[in-house]
């Protein structure tokens, strides 16, 4: 096997390349390689020596692929310390994006230069880790402690004009990397120059209390999460202990880190996400057809978001409403949108404006004659919705792809209302549409493989997570929320609080709670979507009498100011309401339920074993691909925390016969019309198989 990094002299300069495709992950190939490579380089005539990689982007850090498995020497901690002890200079040449053990490598170089589109970071914390080759005691050590704890603890890149004001970098290059940097590797040579060693710099220290206050921001803003408390730990350790010390600290939380169930869960996450971009049966070179106008119909809350992710993303927009009035309120809440981002500092005055240009306005369909993808975005009522395809039909070119973006209705049912059911999908959006990452891509039974692969494509180019579904009521995430939505208002009847259910979610790690996301949704959407439906077909009364209620004594929601919580018109902070709780207590007298304690535990197991049950259902009919796109959809859709890993990778965490234990346990105590196991989970749970195992079976 030939290895990934090449090692010549060029000149006087020993040159390390490193080509291991696609990111130049740090394999143990990789780090035997460097560490041959310096060796070589110790003993040879070189004055100098230069770290550069080939391909799209310098080390993007170590290779996840290895985690879990026996680690091999030299092992990445140590090889930093090798090249930071190297007799002659070494010079790292960065471009595309330095990450993790990339960084690090860089960071126990003696110099640092890079191109001015390059990034830098530690991104570590989102995968449960922190940085283990010295990151935590080096970085400090150069920039800062405070720049140093911004850059662990949010694991976000900065850019090489950044680093390059911090100090990170030393030199930024223009025209061809290797060229320049070799040039300085023998200027740096000619004057003799230094091995800067890192690791002998002592860290600024910080004014009294700063620590403490990183670790309460995070305690907030990462709530639950382990690894960004540890982080804070190994910077104390680099402000008041020796580097030796500091390291070994930091190996032992790192170790920790490695072997916690949240490191498990977001690293099964990393490939989650780009597992869900792959189509089974689909190559990833297929076919696509070129997007370059996008027509929306509908300008409300959804179509305006969506709106403005094609326009940010440089394509032209035309946002189609049904008359002048409707028009001029789609278009003020893009307006609105982008005042509020530049006031966030997401784009600039500029950005917005561009963007804003590429959006026009229009109220009759032939403005969207020559456009290349039209997604319908009009009330959720299926009439309507084939009334708009069937006009879009008559209307588009030949070749244009036709969407819709319904939470719940029947995709081939409104490909049907057109003659050219193949060029017809769902794209699911998220409310915030502009923001939320997720997009489900419903795939109809007729819609062509290039349609899907443009979508999947297009996704990516509008910063979306893709995920494909199939047809069904609800799809993927709608489907799952039903049930969970069911025993989230089950509880409340029963006994518990909307705080308690609430509290016991958010203590758990949901962003927010069931009845608070009803509240922030509008109760309206699901009155609306059950009035729609025959009374049969609305399931268990107790699971939405009390929802139905509120919203006709016009409780709302956030938008009316009350629902199941009353909410401060000025801060939106939400407080309960008695009025609430006389409420339910009525309706739970009116259906005959007995009301009861109910233990946070018992409400937590309830919500998520009702998700993942009717998740395996989901995959026993194919709905989803597999069981990571599941969990891609819940974490960046509906507030599940990444560090859980989803509802069915925490399923398999908890193990499936003991979640299938307690769905018959709600079976025997609530009944099998809410509470049946699922077919797979039984199958899985006898046969003692993890859905992973399942999930590798059903590729082979
Ligand atoms: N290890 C193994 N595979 C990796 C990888 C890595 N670090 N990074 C990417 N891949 C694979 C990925 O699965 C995909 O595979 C392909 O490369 C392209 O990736 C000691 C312990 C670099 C910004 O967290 O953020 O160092 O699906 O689709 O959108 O302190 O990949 O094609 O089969 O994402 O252009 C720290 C992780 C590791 C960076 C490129 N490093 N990578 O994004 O391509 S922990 C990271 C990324 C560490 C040390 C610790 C992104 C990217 P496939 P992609 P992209
Ligand atoms: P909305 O009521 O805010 O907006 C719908 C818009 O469609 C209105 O502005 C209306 O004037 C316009 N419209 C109605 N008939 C039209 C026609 N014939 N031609 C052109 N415009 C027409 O609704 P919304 O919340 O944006 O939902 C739109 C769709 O998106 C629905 O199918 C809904 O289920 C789905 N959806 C909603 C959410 C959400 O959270 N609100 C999330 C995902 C998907």
């Amino acid at each position: 096997m030939t290895s990934p990094v090449s090692y010549e002299l060029v000149d006087d300069i020993g040159v390390i390349s490193v080509a291991n495709p696609p990111v130049n992950a740090l394999s143990h190939a990789v780090r035997q390689g460097i560490h041959d490579a310096l060796a070589a380089a110790q003993q040879d005539a070189s004055k100098a020596v230069l770290v550069i990689c080939e391909g799209r982007t310098f080390i993007a850090g170590a290779d996840i692929t290895e985690f879990g498995k026996p680690p091999r020497e030299p092992h990445l901690p140590d090889l930093c310390n090798t090249i930071e002890a190297s007799s002659k200079p070494v010079v790292a040449a960065i471009h595309g994006t330095a990450l993790g053990g990339g960084l690090e490598v860089a960071l126990s170089c003696h110099y640092r230069c890079a191109v001015p589109a390059a990034k830098v970071g530690l991104p570590e914390v989102k995968l449960g880790l922190l940085p283990g080759a010295g990151g935590t005691q080096r970085l400090p050590r150069l920039i800062g402690a405070t720049p140093a704890l911004d850059m662990m603890t949010s694991g976000n890149p900065v850019d090489a004009a950044r680093a390059a004001s911090l100090g990170l970098i030393d030199q930024l290059v223009d025209g061809d990397l290797r060229t320049a940097a070799l040039a300085w590797c023998r200027e740096l040579a000619a004057k003799d120059a230094p091995r800067r060693k890192t690791s002998e710099l002592t860290a600024d220290s910080v004014a009294e209390g700063v620590l403490e206050q990183y670790r309460s921001t995070i305690a907030k803003r990462a709530r639950g999460q382990v690894a960004p408390q540890k982080i804070v730990d190994c910077v104390e350790a680099s402000l008041t202990r020796p580097f030796a010390e500091g390291l070994q600290i930091e190996r032992e939380k790192f170790i920790e880190c490695m072997q916690s169930p949240q490191s498990a869960a977001l690293r099964h996450m990393f490939f989650a996400e780009r597992e869900a971009a792959k189509i089974q049966g689909l190559s990833k070179d297929s076919p696509q057809r070129d997007v370059n106008k996008v027509g929306i119909i509908g300008g409300g809350t959804m179509g305006s978001g969506i709106a403005m992710n094609f326009a940010n993303a440089g394509m032209q927009v035309v946002l189609l409403e049904i008359n002048d009035e409707a028009l001029a309120r789609g278009l003020a809440i893009i307006d609105r949108n982008y005042k509020g981002g530049v006031k966030r500092g997401k784009l600039s005055e500029d950005q917005a404006l561009a963007c804003r240009g590429r959006i026009a306005g229009a109220t009759d369909y032939q403005s969207l004659s020559d456009a290349d993808l039209v997604i319908e975005a009009v009330f959720e009522n299926l009439d309507l919705k084939k009334e708009v395809f069937a006009k879009l039909d008559a209307t588009c070119r030949q070749g244009a792809i036709l969407a819709t973006n319904t939470s719940y209705q029947d995709v081939d049912s409104i490909a049907a209302a057109t003659k050219r059911p193949r060029d017809v999908i769902g794209l699911h959006f998220f409310s915030p549409a502009h923001i939320m990452k997720l997009l489900e891509v419903v795939r109809a039974s007729a819609t062509a493989d290039d349609v899907l692969a443009t979508c999947m494509a297009l996704a990516k180019k509008i910063r979306k997570v893709p995920v494909v579904s199939g047809v069904c009521y609800g799809f993927i995430g709608n489907r799952m929320l039903g049930h969970y939505a069911r025993e989230a208002q089950l509880c409340v009847i029963e006994g518990a609080t909307p705080e308690q259910v609430d509290g016991a979610m958010e203590d758990w790690g949901m962003a927010m709670g069931p009845l608070a996301v009803f509240d922030l949704a509008g109760l309206d959407v699901g009155y609306k979507a059950r009035q729609g439906l025959p009374e049969a077909e609305r399931g268990d009364p107790r699971a939405y009498r009390v929802a139905d209620a509120l919203v006709e004594m016009n409780r709302l929601g956030q938008k009316t100011g009350a629902g199941f919580y009353r909410y401060d018109p000025e801060t939106r902070q939400r407080s309960s309401d008695p009025e609430v709780q006389a409420l339910i207590e009525r309706e739970a007298a009116a259906l005959g339920v007995e009301r009861r304690e109910l233990e946070a535990s018992e409400i937590v197991d309830r919500l998520l074993f009702a998700l993942v049950n009717e998740g395996m259902n989901i995959l026993d009919e194919g709905i989803a691909q597999r069981p990571g796109d599941i969990d891609v959809v819940y974490v960046y859709g509906y507030g599940f925390p990444a560090w859980r890993g989803g509802p069915m990778h925490y399923a398999d965490a908890v193990g499936l016969a003991q979640v299938h234990e307690r769905i018959r346990e709600f079976e025997r105590r609530f009944g099998s019309e809410n509470w049946t196991p699922a077919p797979l989970l039984e199958r899985l749970a006898s046969a003692g198989m993890t859905l992973a195992d399942w999930a590798k079976s059903q590729v082979n």
